[in-house]
């Protein structure tokens, strides 16, 4: 409503570019992004981004992902230099309405599975530093807006079995440890504060629970949403 008033007081275009939501989606692998992001697809005014999942699985033919789930220590630093790439790509596009909603970020490739990769012994320290440095240039050189974090908080397990179920070829490979390491990033950065800086607000949305219950949560939190900034 607060928008409608606006929209209305100052005129569409205006109020539109005095007020711009850029929201960013995280999670664990399987945690119920992509749902989400079409839920809210449906409104209007709304820009969805969703990650760019098929460019990493095929860069002029070769498939950057699966080599990576295959053998993380040679190709690590290659899917990470190119999420790197492809994110910054998504956050620096122009926006084209009021409202940006974008899966994941060029932070938690960084802050969760570069750092998961490196941690757990799989990414070479010359490797991380190189990306690191590359990183660090770009969050200091290149403006990254987000006004709100939406965090999908599930457990590890729930994530596992809807993996199981989707049945992605390269994800066939990842055990259930491995989206406990992604999980135990994604709460210390999002919810204990202990590990990188969090560059915007975070609304934590339960997200174990199945898609009518999860429809419901994404109305229910609607207006917090999408007024991040206003
Ligand atoms: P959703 O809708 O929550 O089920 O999300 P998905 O599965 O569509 O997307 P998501 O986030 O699980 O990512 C797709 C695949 O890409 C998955 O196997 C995890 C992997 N991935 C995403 N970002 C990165 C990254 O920065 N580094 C690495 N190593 N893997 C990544």
């Amino acid at each position: 409503p607060f928008r409608e008033v606006m929209n209305s007081l100052l005129g569409r275009r205006e109020w539109n570019m005095v007020c711009r939501d850029r929201i960013w989606i995280e999670g664990n692998i399987a945690s119920g992004k992509t749902t989400c992001l079409e839920y809210f697809s449906k409104t209007s005014d709304i820009e969805v981004l969703t990650e760019p999942v098929s460019k990493w699985r095929n860069v002029q033919g070769c498939n950057p992902l699966g080599l990576m789930y295959q053998d993380p220590s040679r190709w690590g630093l290659t899917l990470q230099t190119y999420v790197q790439l492809t994110m910054l790509d998504r956050h620096v596009l122009p926006m084209s309405t009021p409202v940006r909603m974008m899966e994941r970020s060029i932070y938690s490739a960084k802050y969760i599975f570069a750092e998961n990769l490196y941690k757990s012994g799989k990414m070479p320290e010359v490797d991380f530093a190189v990306l690191s440095e590359w990183f660090e240039w770009i969050i200091k050189n290149i403006a990254i807006p987000v006004d709100l974090i939406v965090y999908l908080q599930t457990s590890p397990q729930t994530c596992y079995e809807r993996l199981k179920q989707r049945c992605r070829d390269e994800e066939k490979v990842i055990p259930l440890e491995y989206l406990e390491s992604i999980h135990n990033l994604y709460e210390d950065w999002l919810i204990h504060h202990k590990s990188f800086e969090v560059p915007a607000p975070v609304l934590v949305i339960p997200a174990d629970h199945d898609l009518k219950k999860m429809l419901h949560q994404y109305e229910e939190n609607r207006e917090k949403i999408l007024m991040a900034h206003c």
